[in-house]
């Protein structure tokens, strides 16, 4: 590619000419970004049409990963570092003055995702190229990614992210690939050659134009696909109101999540879902029919995963081409489809559950409806001959009931293949949410926990601390984390542990330095960096800790003795912009943190910190800085968590509950190397069941509890009245859901053991490296792994 920092300078400033018609002296450093993304891409190219014809001749089996959120954040870097010439552009780069650095902060990240589900995604993608897997992405281009946080006067505010606005260098428009998906009109059937044929007409036409961007696996050849389709009107629209329709249209990919609290609303979502399922079903068949495959044998050469129940529409739809387009017949078709599909559920939250009222679903998607209306009285018909007169069982796992369509039970019964995300989440699918669902297909459901891919979390994201993993047990790590074990050998090394804490302190000054320009708080970085970045929701809890540091703060006030060491607490947070609630936390979060910050008495001890506009790239400063990693959700809500993940593997300790993977963290660096506190899974779901818990009696007997809850409403904050009367409300009329006061006794217990153990110096560091050492099974590569061997069957092709 480019073998020194001279060959690509000289390539470099062509490019910038060619494409801008400017001077090098006088682009601007957008230009100069767009020019080096745009050499990037190209270069690959080659590798990129020749994976594809590997694929084909090969005639490899494919998965295609559908998923309505893609979270990627900048690709730049680390597509530079994936192709093996990072320090060739930055060298060339500084020949010619500038700082690669400084160049990718003009890269938007591309915030096509909410959180944990769309990253994993990101991740994913990633590690399936990286290790050399056929296997692709299938995602919406929203013209808008998930909104810019702006915190004003202590209030979330929302603004456009305008990704877009700028181009975007990576995308590959494909117009000739375009495919026509049809909303509306009515469905005609009729007799031929002795069938039932089914004819959709008067249908409202959308034309979905797919734009490809290449995902590079780290030094390999290997180039894959993810391929975002955007809603454009089509051509073949004669009559009717134009500018509405195109309207319209547009609004079909202009919006991650839009609002769905009205039937509009929902109406966009479900144009949505079957926009992504509709276009990505015809370009998959498109391209296996190339290779000349017989459709019967489809699910042995293409598999397609249904990244949570918002593209479960693939089951019906595969089941509609496969019928109406290609001729199978039901038996067929059905075989054919649940054997290519399989499921993965991120949530057991019953906010989360899909389900679209029929009023809606059956107008807008006509023949899809009539599908799953069969899929559905097949179904419990068979449920009825196993079960006769069982009515109850019948109508909870139905696809339909109430007038509504069921997306989980669809999901289910269309896959051969239902995972959760963690150990404990596919305990709690199998024994409760799902339980009948597990009896009648136990060999569906399997667990694939969760990973992260090391190269953007590690590699990329803390270069120091993977230097001195190199240097210490050299590179084999990369390709293989479990290497990282290896590392246990210098737990009693001085120079190693030393070196490790150096490097947390840089990283830490890093940080420090971004929170002074953007907060204007100078922190500590002596002080323990205690950070909760992940959405803002009640399960989560960010609400207790925010009250631990009321409590805190209200100690140090009242007792000069109070001994503890300084503290700097960190959030990032966006809250669903009509989530009440949790915009109340923000506000509160900011207004502890104003009153904290400004009070002399204990400014060198304690600070808070709220860090605006969460993001993938910001993410990538604050793992590597923190000391201490909040994972503190009741315990039951967390379906996996990844954020624990990824401040693992760069050294910070867990303070968390039993729930998601911080179990699996916990069995793996064993209780001495985590602190765990508050209830179990099992106990709170024993309250959840039998009832027992009155958050009043822990108001009134714990004078902490008592002081911070009022604090919330006595004017303890200035000009704050009524402010947090939400927030107080969930504590005690609703009896606080999520346990809050349960946990807060343990909560604040478990933070003095913190504090005390971080004094300890060289214990901390043992721990830290521990957590670091154990952190290579989280590795998405062998999730992967693990999809591709245990539900997608497929392999990897030769590395380079
Ligand atoms: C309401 C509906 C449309 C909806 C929208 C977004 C439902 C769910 C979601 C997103 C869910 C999500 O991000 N779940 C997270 O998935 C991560 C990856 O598996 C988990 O680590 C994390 O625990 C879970 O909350």
């Amino acid at each position: 590619m480019f073998a020194n920092g001279e060959e690509f300078k000289a390539a470099f400033l062509k490019k910038l000419e060619m494409m801008h018609g400017i001077s090098f002296s006088e682009s601007t450093k957008r230009e100069q970004f767009q020019t080096l993304g745009t050499m990037v891409r190209e270069c690959v190219s080659s590798d990129w049409i020749k994976t594809n014809e590997q694929y084909r001749t090969l005639r490899q089996k494919q998965v295609y990963y559908l998923s309505i959120e893609f979270l990627l954040g900048r690709l730049l870097r680390q597509n530079l570092m994936n192709l093996g010439i990072e320090d060739a552009v930055r060298n060339g780069l500084d020949s010619l003055g500038i700082d690669l650095d400084e160049l990718e902060e003009n890269e938007a990240d591309a915030g096509l995702g909410n959180g944990g589900l769309g990253r994993l995604a990101a991740c994913f993608l990633d590690s399936l190229a990286s290790q050399g897997m056929p296997g692709h992405g299938c995602g919406i281009r929203y013209k808008y990614g998930l909104f810019e946080q702006k915190i004003i006067e202590g209030y979330q505010v929302e603004l456009p992210e305008q990704w877009l606005r700028h181009g975007h260098v990576w995308e590959v428009r494909k117009a000739d690939a375009s495919v026509q998906i049809p909303y509306w009109g009515r469905v005609e059937s009729y007799w031929e050659n002795g069938r039932l044929v089914f004819r959709h007409l008067d249908a409202e036409t959308v034309t979905a134009v797919p734009y490809d961007m290449p995902v590079i696996g780290y030094h390999t050849d290997t180039v894959n696909t993810l391929r975002l389709w955007t809603a454009e009107p089509s051509r073949y629209m004669d009559s009717g109101d134009v500018l509405k329709y195109k309207k319209e249209t547009e609004m079909i990919s202009e919006f991650l999540y839009p609002d769905d609290t009205h039937d509009e609303g929902k109406i966009l979502r479900l144009k949505q879902q079957y926009l992504l399922v509709a276009a990505s079903l015809k370009s998959i068949l498109a391209s296996y029919k190339k290779q000349n495959g017989s459709l019967l044998d489809l699910h042995n050469h293409v598999a397609i995963h249904i990244n949570d129940t918002h593209p479960a529409l693939a089951v019906p739809e595969l089941m509609r081409v496969l019928m109406d387009e290609e001729g199978l017949g039901w038996d067929e078709a059905w075989h054919i489809t649940w054997h290519t599909l399989s499921y993965t559920n991120h949530t057991t939250l019953s906010e989360a559950l899909e389900r679209w009222p029929v009023h809606i679903f059956q107008p807008l998607l006509p023949r899809v409806y009539m599908i799953v209306k069969e899929i559905n009285e097949r179904f419990c018909h068979s449920l009825w001959e196993k079960y006769p007169g069982d009515w109850k069982r019948i109508e909870s796992m139905s696809v339909i009931a109430q007038e509504e369509v069921r997306m989980a039970p669809l999901a289910i019964i269309g896959s051969h293949s239902v995972n959760g995300v963690a150990k404990l989440h596919t305990e709690i699918l199998k024994e409760r949410e799902m339980r009948l669902f597990s009896q009648e297909f136990p060999d569906r459901f399997n667990n694939k926990t969760n990973g992260i891919t090391h190269r953007r979390w590690l590699l990329k994201a803390n270069p120091s601390l993977s230097s001195l993993v190199s240097e210490s047990i050299g590179e084999d790590w990369i390709e293989d984390t479990k290497e990282l074990e290896r590392l246990l050998k210098f737990k009693e090394d001085n120079g190693f542990l030393e070196e490790l804490s150096r490097i947390k302190a840089v990283n830490k000054e890093r940080l420090a330095k971004r929170i002074l320009e953007k907060n204007g708080i100078a922190v500590d970085t002596h002080s323990i960096f205690d950070v909760q970045v992940k959405r803002l929701h009640a399960y989560k809890r960010q609400l207790l800790n925010i009250l631990h540091i009321m409590y805190l703060y209200n100690r140090m006030k009242e007792d000069s003795g109070f001994e503890f060491f300084p503290l700097t607490f960190i959030f990032g947070a966006k809250a669903s912009p009509g989530y009440y609630f949790a915009k109340k936390v923000i506000k509160l979060i900011n207004t502890v943190a104003e009153k904290v910050n400004t009070d002399p008495q204990v400014n060198d001890r304690l600070k808070v910190v709220f860090l605006e506009n969460y993001r993938v790239s910001l993410a990538e400063e604050i793992f590597p800085a923190s000391d201490v990693s909040e994972q503190i959700s009741t315990a039951s809500k967390e379906a996996s968590g990844t954020g624990n993940m990824k401040f693992m593997m760069n050294g910070a300790l867990t303070v968390g509950t039993l729930d998601g993977a911080n179990v699996e963290i916990t069995e793996l660096v064993g209780r001495e190397n985590i602190f765990l506190f508050g209830l179990t899974a099992e106990e709170v779901m024993e309250y959840q069941k039998n009832g027992g818990y009155y958050s009043h009696e822990y108001y009134h007997h714990d004078k902490r509890i008592r002081q911070v809850t009022d604090q919330l409403i006595n004017g303890f904050f200035p000009d704050t009245e009524n402010e947090f009367t939400a927030i107080y409300d969930s504590l005690l009329s609703h009896n606080d859901q999520y346990f809050v006061y349960r946990d807060f006794a343990s909560y604040a217990d478990t933070h003095e053991r913190i504090g005390k153990c971080y004094s300890d110096k060289e214990s901390w560091r043992q721990m830290s490296l521990f957590n670091i050492a154990k952190s290579g099974y989280f590795s998405s590569d062998r999730t992967i792994k693990e999809y591709a061997g245990q539900i997608w069957n497929i392999s990897s092709h030769a590395k380079k």
